[in-house]
């Protein structure tokens, strides 16, 4: 048997009801990531969670650009949508959900800490210039398959697996698990699209526990 992990993409407040950036029904993610947690633990699998986490000043935050939030433009020579303040470091909106087994998790990457840069693969920043400690932790404990889960699913999940593939992860993605900003609206169904077309498996939350005993 492979070594595996659970990676649970950013389930941060900003991202749930009431945050900076919240996503539709974000929340709602948080029983599923219960659910798996538990079923990782009884068979030894590994909990791993992402943390976006920006300095004050970060160059996504509309705030910095006096550009309106959620419009397009150019970042360090890559396109970049502008967003809400979120996710700042050690502030509330970046912790992980309450409500989340959080004395499970095994290791915290965080990701984003770049001002010039946005990262919403919890490996690479977008430019893929460095990586964060993700990939060395999951090779030291001799892991090559993931369980993927969190928000959202068109930024931070999507990228996160399509890295996780191209490094050469089995990945398998829990899609109710998942929710996404939908800036046009079916942005989540080509992000799901795009992660099985590279070779990501789809599962339901009852089909991965149904045919994994
Ligand atoms: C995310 C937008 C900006 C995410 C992070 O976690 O998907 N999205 N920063
Ligand atoms: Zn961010």
């Amino acid at each position: 048997m492979t070594q595996r992990a659970l990676l649970l993409v950013d389930l941060q407040n900003d991202f749930c009801a009431g945050g900076a950036l919240a996503v539709a029904d974000g929340d709602s993610t948080v029983a599923v990531a219960n659910t798996l947690i538990s079923w990782c633990k009884t068979r030894g699998d590994a909990v791993l969670a992402s943390q976006d986490w920006h300095p004050p000043n970060h160059g996504s935050f509309a705030s910095q650009q006096q550009a309106e939030p959620y419009t397009l433009g150019e970042l360090d020579g890559l396109p970049q949508t502008w967003w809400p303040d979120h996710c700042v470091q050690g502030t509330d909106g970046a912790a992980l959900h309450p409500l989340l087994t959080q004395s499970a998790v095994d290791a915290v990457f965080h990701k984003g800490e770049n001002p010039d840069i946005d990262s919403y693969s919890a490996f690479f920043d977008n430019g893929q210039r460095q990586e964060t400690a993700l990939n060395g932790w999951l090779q030291h404990h001799d892991i090559r398959e993931l369980i993927v889960m969190g928000l959202a699913t068109d930024y931070c999940v999507k990228f996160t697996v399509l890295d996780a593939l191209r490094l050469g992860y089995a990945v398998n993605v829990i899609t109710d698990g998942c929710r996404g900003v939908n800036l046009n609206a079916d942005d989540s169904a080509q992000a799901f699209m795009e992660m099985a077309a590279a070779g990501a498996t789809l599962y339901t939350l009852d089909d991965w526990i149904e045919t994994h005993n």
